[in-house]
């Protein structure tokens, strides 16, 4: 426990006006952006606790430990760049990280700018209130204590709340239940096990042809057929990194130019206007350098129909030569959203497995799941004996982590209430009605539309200004203006307007949790005018904030 913790949460001690609070900043979450805010506060002069809900960092890197987990973001670029000696340090060896690789390289971060010891591990923040009066944030961890600041930044994740579905009989399947987003620390053996995979998302996705090669049989029930596009992973030779080590800033430099912050810049010609041997060209070296870059294998693949009907239809033909049985080809190409809607997903082998004879799909459109029963999945099809249960049925994205914390702010506002609409925000890093409370990769931010790591580190510089610029004037309050809020609401639906990613049922828009308001969430604008737009906010004296002394 932490010296200035105490279980009372409100003793009479503690309730003196006079007392100050127990430090000044308290960040929720250690993961990317929550270690990057630890440190640059406490650089910029602020005491800063953590309390993280897991028993080590990594935030969602330390839950999502399921089998074939793995960064869709080179590893070279989603680190952290604040440190040229970091980036020399560390040694990546894939070019995408695997999980464990991640979680080795966060906890290498942390003990090199010992950030461990300002965090309590195993500590989920179950309430947290703002004290009027005192002008402070007071944050009860889940054994009762408490402790107080005067600013709280929820570096929570967008998405860290796992979806569990409401599947009827789920609770008396005898085997075990599996959330890829909540995996257990120690492996899970599937050898000569029945199992049953529900959802494919980027984390079935990727899952499903590691739990293949190891189970008796798996059964993938799949509602929605999703685009996946090989990630084309593979060793990184010494000389490829030496190579982007001798170049960071450079790379760094370019990717703050962009809107997904990534290095690369491709065509910005379009397919329609090609020969087709000259487009199927284009689409196999795409295809080649693989994942996500397929989306920017051309400028207009996202804004026109055509170009995006061809690029579909391309994946669609690799789909077919891949996978043996013509049946289980069409069940595996998307139908009901352009390519790119939704996050592409990037995996290894994924259309590999369903060529394998202990692999079945189940095609949930046609025949949806009855019930769960003692022994296994019934669906209007048919009977799938399982003893084991893995749920990839993803999160309650973007809002669900900050509404974990139970944020009350003034007048006894929950975030919850506030939010009943769908999420309102002020560059998607502050809450009208909720003092002294910042959101890291918040709604209204670029957060998952661009590399998380550079939108954290982004986040947190501009964030540490804020704070310098409150407390160096003497002041304990600041607060988004609601009409600047509503301004930024209305930019933020702007932005959204026309992309394609209204096109599709995506956790985007929260349609993927029922009865969650179908709000387009994230900022489309691009990290690059995100930057610029709160560079310019921060340089006409944060305008927008009421800062009170
Ligand atoms: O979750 P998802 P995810 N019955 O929401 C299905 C990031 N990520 O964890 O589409 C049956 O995408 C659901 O079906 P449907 C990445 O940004 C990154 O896979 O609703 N099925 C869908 O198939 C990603 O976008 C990485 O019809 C049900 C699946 O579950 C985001 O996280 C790796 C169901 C959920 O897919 C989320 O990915 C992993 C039900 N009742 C994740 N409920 C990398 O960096 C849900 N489903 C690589």
């Amino acid at each position: 426990m932490l010296p200035y913790s105490d279980s009372a949460g409100g003793g009479l001690a503690d309730d003196r006006l006079d007392r100050p609070p127990d430090v000044d900043v308290i960040v929720v979450g250690a993961g990317f952006a929550g270690l990057y805010a630890i440190l640059h506060l406490v650089e910029c002069g602020f005491t800063v606790r953590c309390f993280e809900s897991a028993s080590d960092v990594g935030g969602v890197w330390y839950w999502n430990r399921y089998p074939g987990a793995r960064c869709d973001v080179e590893s070279v670029d989603y680190s952290y760049s604040f440190s040229p000696e970091l980036e020399q340090d560390y040694e990546w060896t894939e070019r995408y990280a695997a999980q464990p690789d991640i979680q080795a390289y966060l906890s290498h971060a942390a003990e090199r700018f010992d950030l461990r010891s300002r965090i309590q591990f195993d500590s989920p923040v179950t309430s947290s209130r703002f004290d009027e009066e005192r002008r402070l944030w007071r944050v009860t961890i889940a054994d009762g204590a408490s402790a107080s600041a005067r600013f709280l930044v929820l570096a929570t994740g967008p998405l860290s709340v796992p979806l569990v579905p409401s599947l009827p009989g789920i609770d008396s399947f005898a085997g075990a239940v599996y959330h890829t987003s909540r995996w257990p620390s120690e492996p899970v053996d599937f050898t000569g096990r029945r199992v049953g995979v529900i959802g494919t998302g980027s984390s079935g996705i990727q899952s499903i042809p590691v739990i293949a090669e190891q189970c008796e049989h798996l059964y993938v029930f799949q509602r929605t057929a999703n685009f996946s596009i090989p990630a084309q992973n593979r060793p990184m030779t010494p000389e490829a990194l030496a190579d982007i080590k001798a170049n960071y800033r450079a790379r760094r430099a370019l990717t703050l130019l962009t809107k997904g912050g990534s290095p690369y810049q491709y065509r910005t010609d379009s397919p329609v206007a090609l020969a087709e041997d000259e487009r199927r060209q284009a689409f196999e070296a795409a295809w080649e350098r693989g994942g996500t870059h397929f989306l920017k294998s051309f400028g207009d693949l996202v804004t026109n129909e055509e170009s995006n009907r061809l690029a579909a239809e391309f994946v669609a033909e690799k789909i077919r030569s891949i996978v043996d049985d013509p049946a289980i080809a069409e069940l595996l190409i998307p139908s009901d959203h352009p390519l790119g809607s939704k996050r592409i997903c990037a995996d290894t082998n994924y259309y590999q497995a369903f060529n394998r004879q202990n692999v079945t799909l189940v095609d949930l459109r046609r025949t949806p799941i009855a019930e769960v029963t003692p022994s296994g999945i019934r669906t209007e099809g048919g009977e799938y004996g399982l003893d084991d249960l893995v749920l990839a049925t993803g999160f309650d994205a973007m809002t669900g982590s900050f509404q974990a914390v139970y944020p009350r702010g003034a007048g006894g506002l929950s975030l919850r209430d506030a939010w009943r609409g769908g999420p309102r925000t002020y560059l998607g890093v502050a809450v009208a009605g909720f003092p002294n409370l910042f959101l890291l990769s918040g709604p209204g931010s670029p957060s998952v539309l661009a590399n998380m790591v550079r939108t954290a580190e982004q986040q947190v510089d501009w964030l540490a200004g804020l704070l310098r610029h409150v407390v160096d004037q003497g002041a304990t309050l600041v607060e988004a203006d609601v009409a600047a809020q509503d301004a930024w609401v209305r930019h933020v639906n702007d932005a959204a307007e026309g992309t394609i990613h209204l096109r599709a049922n995506n956790w985007y828009l929260g349609a993927n949790v029922p009865g969650k308001p179908r709000v387009f969430m994230p900022y489309a604008g691009g990290l690059d005018v995100y930057r610029r737009e709160c560079d310019e906010i921060a340089a006409d004296g944060y305008r927008g904030f009421a800062v009170v002394d």
